[in-house]
């Protein structure tokens, strides 16, 4: 017998063996075969358990009834995304948010700030205290925690600590860290002067504002500097790092990442999302992010980001490629030791306010003289990874490739260049794979290649009995509505350990072996 087929005698089908011919293939020769030997034990960084999480407006807290216990269906969908996720609130709303801690609490005087398009404009709205309670019992009931966003562009240091005191209280053990201000190497545009801003005036009014927080909060802990695209902004902040006296505890330093936009770029395509080179400028950040915070002792997590800004492109932002997408670039970041990545979303109305008013993904529907129905069964925003149908909320593709990929969260990854070795073969895919608490090991497969099939041998090492799952993340093609993650089949491994999978091109396959 082949030594590298899967000893068919000990593989026990399940109900979906049907679709299982497509991912087990064990007879022809493939054109684009690797191997990849996956040990017992890896050597590669730690992804958190709590890795996936979302992004969304603070202005989303205006609704108090979103983030709340009543919520079941959002609450289900958290859930059902991430078993404890990471829910930060921020975005471009959050430089026009005050705290109102009672209904009676007068609104504060505001700093003008110039009108730019596709930044928001100046609509500033109150967050409650209701709205910070609903949102700690939300928590509770997700399981999930908060990296909670405090503006910076028209507030102040004395609302900054009022807010973060209650905040603190009310989210107990919820509150991993403070952000305060939004992408804040665009505050040149309208909200800063830009003949003054930099990094370094950034830094000098974030510390007055994390001052102002830690004497009133002494255990609060913060992300920054949360730049848009800058990620120079990292290495110059760690560059003065040393000389800030009494430094507030940085746990992280975060940016955000949008693969193009907006929506009426056509380089915003599904050919170019899936391509190497998008991934290699993902690595390429990953580096300067990286290094910045190693002298820091934080670490980096993305915390805003998707397909496409100014609210996502249908048809690439809402379709399968976001899937595949999603749980590469994921753990992508994974593989460089970040803490977690935050996709961004929420209701259509949060985000078209918090760029300028309307999304540009609507504008190119319209012009494509789509029908209100056609229209209607995009998410909006495009990206968004739970959208909201008819009152349903529903976990979009994007969404699947945050899931896929978050199955090795708690796990531990191998240095191995997995993709390298796939892509040497000439085929797109990219491949990684960790090491479970429990000594289980996951691989995930995913073929981005949009014509090519890649079959794949993992070599798990000798020894007999232990048992495999395979599952795909799969849709009728690549830009379908639908991302599919299903297991496909169960088994026992051979005694030589070696476990033979097809990945058919525009597809993932996870293989777990325990
Ligand atoms: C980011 C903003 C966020 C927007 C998003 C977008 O922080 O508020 O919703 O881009 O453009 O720049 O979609």
């Amino acid at each position: 017998m082949n030594p590298f087929l899967l000893n068919r005698r000990k593989f026990v089908a399940t109900a979906a063996m049907a679709a299982a011919a497509t991912s087990l293939r064990a007879q022809a020769i493939p054109v684009k075969q690797a191997t990849l030997t996956i040990p017992a034990t890896a050597d590669g960084p730690h992804m958190p358990s709590d890795f996936i999480g979302l992004s969304y407006e603070v202005r989303q807290l205006t609704d108090v009834d979103f983030f709340s216990p009543k919520n079941e269906g959002l609450i289900r969908s958290f859930r059902e995304l991430a078993r404890n996720g990471v829910l930060r609130l921020g975005g471009n709303t959050s430089e026009f948010a005050y705290w109102k801690p009672t209904p009676e609490s007068p609104e504060p005087e505001h700093s003008a700030v110039r009108e730019v398009v596709g930044e928001p404009k100046a609509s500033y709205y109150p967050v409650t205290a209701k709205a910070v309670r609903n949102l700690a019992e939300f928590l509770k009931a997700t399981g999930w925690t908060c990296l909670y966003g405090i503006g910076m562009g028209t507030n102040t240091p004395a609302r900054a600590a009022e807010e973060a005191t209650f905040v603190a209280r009310t989210l107990g053990d919820r509150l991993q860290y403070f952000q305060i201000g939004n992408e804040v190497d665009l505050f040149n545009r309208h909200l800063r002067d830009p003949k003054t801003w930099s990094a370094k005036t950034y830094l000098d009014e974030w510390l007055a504002l994390a001052r102002a927080i830690t004497a009133a909060v002494p255990e609060a802990r913060f992300g920054m500097p949360d730049v848009a695209s800058d990620v120079n902004w990292l290495t110059e902040i760690a560059a003065q790092w040393p000389a800030v006296q009494n430094p507030p505890h940085v746990t992280t330093l975060t940016h955000h990442y949008y693969f193009g936009g907006p929506a009426t770029n056509p380089a915003v395509n599904i050919p170019n999302l899936m391509k190497p080179a998008t991934m290699a400028k993902v690595q390429k950040t990953a580096d300067l992010a990286t290094a910045a915070a190693g002298k820091m002792d934080a670490r980096v997590r993305m915390t805003e980001g998707n397909t496409c800004y100014r609210g996502g492109k249908p048809g690439v932002s809402d379709v399968f490629a976001a899937a595949l997408w999603s749980a590469d670039y994921s753990l992508l970041l994974a593989s460089n030791n970040y803490s977690g990545v935050n996709l961004h979303g929420g209701t259509g109305k949060s985000v078209a306010v918090s760029v300028g008013g309307s999304l540009p993904g609507d504008a190119l529907l319209a012009e494509q003289g789509a029908t209100p129905a056609e229209i209607a069964s995009h998410p909006h925003p495009f990206y968004t990874p739970i959208a909201t149908f008819d009152g349903r909320y529903e976990l979009e593709p994007v969404a699947r490739g945050l899931q896929f990929a978050g199955a090795m969260s708690g796990g531990r990854l191998f240095k191995d260049d997995f993709t390298g070795q796939l892509q040497a073969r000439g085929v797109n895919a990219t491949g990684y794979a960790a090491v479970m608490p429990d000594g289980a090991r996951v691989v995930v497969i995913l073929n981005k290649d949009l014509n090519e099939d890649a079959d794949v041998i993992l070599d798990f090492g000798k020894g007999a009995n232990r048992k495999v799952i395979v599952e795909t993340m799969q849709a009728p093609a690549v830009d379908s509505r639908d991302a599919k993650i299903s297991e496909q089949a169960h088994g026992k491994l051979g005694e030589d350990g070696r476990f033979r999978i097809s990945a058919p091109h525009a597809s993932g396959v996870r293989v777990t072996v325990g």
